[in-house]
């Protein structure tokens, strides 16, 4: 592994106490002073701890990252960098970010990173705003076959204010590589975006940046749902490849909502007729171009969930989201479910659910009455609405860093399957479950939520 830094290594103060304080203060007053916005938290924790989460676009974080999003840095306004504030009483916040920084560096071996995008959307429209002109073209994934809404879907910024064209999957489910050279050389893009949020195959971003230069685009990867198997080493990083990239904390590096822009080797080279290198026009795009001051508790959150990610626990906790992932696509397949790509690289495995005659929204919905958490997904091709969908988006993040592994994917491939086989669609959008099966699935459900219970969390009530 490259670091220790998630383990307590070293002891910077004398214990204080005062931050414990303020943190019961706070619950103390929250509980007596407004109930009702209280019982609410509560309940979401409990929910958490009891069901099944299999969003994948989501994870869990450890206590301590919770511990530092409710500190006294959300009191300070601190508008520029480490070093270069335009205000006073940032010595620690210039420490907390310094820190998130470096390890966002080290994590991912990177040359650059600018940790205060408030999102990995907000982070893509930064790098879009700052290094494009309105009405520039760019090509990314389509989103209907797997894109992001930020890779120039016309329903989102980037569609509305650049040029966008979108490119897509072979017949297989895996990029058509091909077809993205073919429409790079037709179109001369002025960027070429890649990632996704529904695609379970790895991605080639050595082939994107072959594309990019063949073409003289700069290459854009949003990693946002695989950056911590590509931490891990489980996924080709696209850090030197790729000229920027961008990626959220939230979906797989067990951390805080929020954003982050790296960049490799291109780090401090210039585009042509350019004085500033692109480190420089980056950390202007986020601020002043498109931020304010940041959000400095999640950038401490940021820091602590990257030193974590740095860990041995961290890696084991990678190589169990995939194998499960891996597991859960194969006992879907002998269910006789349809996967699409027949598997998975990641921790998505993407069903499609055509051949059972259930909507995407109807699983969705079913499932949850179940206490089984997923996510409608569109398909590739998908005849119905988004709203809707022919598909469910399965993910391993949560579970995997539950500790449930191979046996117990074989058990949630089957809970899920009784589920989707008990119904009785009425339509795309509503249908009947017993009330029997129900309550035995959530019993089960229940069950492997206590044996498995969330790090560092409470066991959740399960009634
Ligand atoms: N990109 C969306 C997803 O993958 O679910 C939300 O971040």
């Amino acid at each position: 592994m490259k670091s220790n830094v998630g383990e307590a290594t070293k002891s910077f103060a004398p214990h204080d106490p005062w931050l414990e304080q303020i943190q019961k203060t706070g619950h103390e007053r929250l509980r007596t002073q407004d109930p009702e916005l209280c019982s609410c938290i509560e309940q979401e924790g409990e929910r958490q701890a009891s069901h099944l989460v299999m969003v994948a676009s989501s994870s869990v974080v450890d206590p301590s990252v919770l511990a530092c999003m409710a500190t006294p840095f959300v009191n300070v306004t601190a508008e520029g960098y480490p070093g270069r504030r335009y205000h006073a009483g940032c010595h620690e916040v210039d420490r907390v970010e310094q820190l998130a920084i470096d390890r966002a560096r080290q994590a991912f071996g990177a040359q650059y990173a600018n940790v205060q995008s408030h999102s990995a959307t907000t982070a893509n429209y930064t790098v879009l705003s700052g290094l494009l002109r309105p009405g520039d073209r760019v090509l990314g994934m389509d989103l209907s076959q797997g894109g992001h809404l930020t890779h120039g879907s016309k329903a989102a910024y980037a569609g509305q204010y650049f040029d966008a064209h979108g490119y897509g999957l072979r017949a297989d489910g895996t990029i058509d590589y091909d077809g993205v050279a073919r429409q790079a050389r037709e179109l001369s893009p002025r960027m070429i975006i890649c990632g996704a949020t529904a695609h379970p195959r790895a991605i080639d971003f050595a082939r994107f940046r072959q594309i990019g230069d063949e073409v003289g685009a700069l290459v854009l990867a949003d990693i946002s749902h695989v950056a911590g198997l590509v931490i891990a080493g489980l996924h080709p990083s696209p850090i030197d490849h790729a000229h920027i990239t961008t990626t959220c904390m939230h979906k797989q590096l067990f951390g805080p909502r929020g954003g982050l822009i790296l960049m490799g080797r291109d780090a401090h080279t210039s585009r042509p007729g350019e004085k500033r290198t692109l480190a420089q026009e980056l950390d202007r795009a986020v601020f002043p171009f498109s931020q304010g001051a940041p959000i400095v508790n999640s950038i401490a959150a940021k820091a602590r969930a990257l030193a974590l990610s740095m860990t041995p626990a961290f890696r084991l906790t990678a190589e169990r989201i995939v194998s499960d992932a891996k597991a859960l696509a194969r006992e879907l397949l002998e269910l006789g479910y349809q996967v699409v790509s027949g598997g998975t690289d990641n921790h998505i495995v993407l069903v499609d659910l055509r051949g059972c005659a259930v909507s995407g929204l109807v699983a969705e919905r079913a499932l949850e009455e179940c206490h089984i958490v997923v996510n409608k997904n569109a398909i590739p091709g998908d005849p119905r609405p988004t709203g809707v969908t022919s598909g469910i988006r399965l993910g391993t993040n949560t579970m995997a860093y539950r500790g449930l592994g191979r046996p117990e994917m074989a058990a949630c491939a089957r809970l899920i399957d009784r589920v989707l086989r008990g119904l009785t669609v009425r339509d795309d959008r509503s249908y009947e479950l017993p009330v029997a099966l129900r309550d035995e699935v959530r019993a089960s459900v229940h069950a492997l939520a206590e044996r498995f219970p969330i790090p560092g969390y409470p066991v959740g009530a399960t009634s």
